[in-house]
């Protein structure tokens, strides 16, 4: 039998040792011609974990403190703990140079963004002096268990061979999908010309990891809503700094920011401070009238909008007006207009939307997967299938993870997934997204996956960052995974990721697939806010929570395509009931959406 060796294996022979790493370094230690090198990497290097909770972290670091303590630590691989100038210096690793545990400090902290910009420097040097004890990675002893099949592992690689390791490796599910009689393929009808990408970070990311890229993107996403805004007010909508140079003191005026914190005073009073993020100078304006509750439970940290009111004698509040004035309330949001056209093909022809295959976990349905691509070798109409992310299932997600992977080898999940989609027509288009559980950074805009993952995939699939806006011979389509789904859910009252469409709703209402910055969303510095929802969509098609939905705002059809993944035990712990075996519909012509689903 084949010993397997691949990321995962690294990952879970160090997690015994108490560290999970990112594909990107377990990647670095395959590639590495000696013992010294990897070990060297993994003493230097504090960043590489890859887990997303913060317990797990702060387990680590207890380990770590009694490892430091242990006397009868001599091995000589260690390193000389005083050497710490160099703890930072994984160049591979520049997409996410914030650690996981920092961000997590970060983003688990109530605070608004200028504290985050404290904590942020911090972070960095309270990092910057910490050195992981390598006798608690013990490295040398893991190592060693695996050099051997290292060697198998590129040979595996450099032979090709890996697809056809796939029956051998894991009979069931092969047998199931590819083992069985599959329907012939209609031929497809051939309405679409063409379709382009807007919006993709994929190739264009310029960010550092400095601080001023994370604030530039704050800086933008201002200033593109504020024009935004500006129409959405039918006056002139001053800036936090116009405002203030403007002499506008005991006037009625609208002025726009960034939200920046809001809280009810004890009387009852609806406080909402704004800022402009290109000054950082800050306003206060206040709603006195129990009617502006809903649109103010309405408004998240960090979004654009604007405020209508009278600005204090002396320029110091502005007191929020409680009356709609021409159709426009005292609170603003961007918002879609109304008439939103569109222009398709001039027929009928079908994207197959789907999301979540999550291929690799032992929760994915063969079966059910079987009855999608018989029915879409049978109906001649569909010529693209979209699918919105989390195409594997990945490794290092969670913790324990890998006590519920079928495949544990990342390359393997990808490697499956493209003999999945081999069984589609060639001549239907696939583009695909990517999520929090493909091998990309979790910050977003998140880029597409890397040649090492795509290569094993036919030709007719394209690979598309996320978010992305995609023009199909005239119809738009914002695809985005829908991580922000949760953070929304959780700070706006009446919405639950449960019911995605009535979230999506207010990532169009805002023009921004994720306005807060913090929860489990994280937002990666760049030239510009690549969230911002520019160009109107006709349809917004997300997925991440597991739940069909289907529904629309102001013209703008919303789908969210749930999932191939049964329940897993983290959802079961959080109350998680997905709704597997789902895919929706769109005709290009009119943008009419239907529900799909398989028989059980
Ligand atoms: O998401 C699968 C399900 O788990 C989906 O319902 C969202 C939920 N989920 C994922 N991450 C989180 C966090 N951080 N908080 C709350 N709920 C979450 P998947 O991305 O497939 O794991
Ligand atoms: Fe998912
Ligand atoms: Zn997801």
């Amino acid at each position: 039998m084949t010993k397997e060796f691949t990321v995962p294996r690294i990952s879970k022979i160090l997690s015994k040792n108490g560290l999970m790493i990112k594909p990107n370094a377990a990647n670095y230690i395959i590639n590495s011609s000696n013992t010294e090198e990897i070990v060297d990497y993994l003493s230097n290097n504090s960043n590489i974990t890859s887990t997303i909770n913060l317990d797990y972290i702060k387990d680590i670091e207890e380990k770590i403190d009694e490892s430091n303590t242990d006397e009868s630590n001599t091995d000589e691989s260690n390193t000389d703990e005083s050497n710490t100038d160099e703890s930072n210096t994984d160049e591979s690793n520049t997409d996410e140079s914030i650690s996981d545990s920092e961000l997590n400090k970060l983003l688990d902290s109530k605070s608004n963004r200028k504290s985050r910009e404290k904590e942020f420097n911090e972070t960095q040097k309270e990092s910057e002096s910490k050195v992981i004890n390598s006798e608690f990675l013990n490295p040398k002893e893991a190592l060693s268990q695996l050099e051997e099949s290292i060697q198998e592992e590129k040979t595996i690689e450099e032979k090709g061979e890996r697809k056809e390791l796939l029956s051998s490796r894991y009979p069931e599910w092969y047998n199931t999908m590819f083992n069985r009689e599959l329907p012939d393929i209609e031929p497809r009808v051939g309405v679409t010309q063409e379709y382009t990408v807007e919006g993709d970070i994929t190739g264009n990311s310029r960010g550092t990891g400095e601080f001023e890229d994370f604030r530039q993107i704050f800086k933008d996403r201002h200033e593109r809503l504020t024009k935004l805004l500006n129409k959405r007010a039918g006056a002139k909508a001053y800036t936090v700094h116009e405002l203030k140079k403007a002499n506008k003191n005991g006037k009625n005026i609208v002025v726009t920011g960034l939200v920046w914190d809001t809280f009810v005073s004890n009387n009852g009073n609806y406080f909402v401070e704004l800022e402009d993020p290109k000054t950082n100078e800050t306003l206060r304006t206040v709603f006195t009238d129990e009617k502006m509750k809903d649109l103010f439970e309405k408004i998240v940290p960090d979004e654009a909008i604007a405020i209508r009111g009278t600005l204090s004698d002396d320029g110091g509040i502005v007191f929020g007006d409680s009356e709609i004035r021409k159709g426009r309330p005292p609170i603003m949001f961007p918002d879609i207009p109304r008439k939103n056209k569109h222009k398709g093909p001039n027929e009928t022809t079908h994207a197959a939307l789907i999301s979540d295959v999550h291929v690799g976990a032992d929760e994915f349905y063969p079966e059910y997967w079987n009855q999608f691509v018989d029915w879409v070798r049978k109906t001649p109409t569909v010529e693209y299938v979209i699918v919105a992310g989390d195409l594997v299932e990945g490794i290092g997600v969670f913790p324990n993870q890998d006590e519920e992977l079928t495949i544990v080898d990342i390359y393997d999940q990808y490697a499956m997934t493209a003999k999945m989609f081999e069984q589609l027509p060639d001549d239907v288009q696939i583009i695909a997204s990517v999520g929090n559980h493909d091998t990309v950074r979790l910050a977003e805009p998140q880029p597409t996956l890397a040649e090492e993952f795509t290569k094993y995939f036919p030709e007719n699939v394209d690979f598309v960052g996320n978010p992305v806006n995609l023009n199909i011979d005239g119809s738009n389509i914002l695809v985005y995974h829908g991580m922000s789904i949760n953070a929304l859910a959780e700070v706006v009252p009446g919405v639950s990721a449960g019911n995605p469409t009535e979230v999506m709703k207010l990532m169009l209402e805002k023009r921004h697939v994720a306005p807060i910055y913090g929860k489990n969303v994280r937002l990666a510095g760049e030239q510009e806010d690549y969230l911002v929802i520019d160009t109107i969509p006709d349809l917004l098609h997300c997925g991440h929570v597991h739940k069909y939905g289907q529904d629309k705002y102001n013209g703008v059809k919303i789908v969210n395509t749930a999932t191939w993944q049964g329940q897993t035990s983290f959802q079961k712990s959080k109350g998680i009931e997905p709704d597997v075996g789902y895919w929706a519909t769109v005709d290009l012509l009119d943008m009419k959406v239907e529900k799909h689903t398989v028989k059980k």
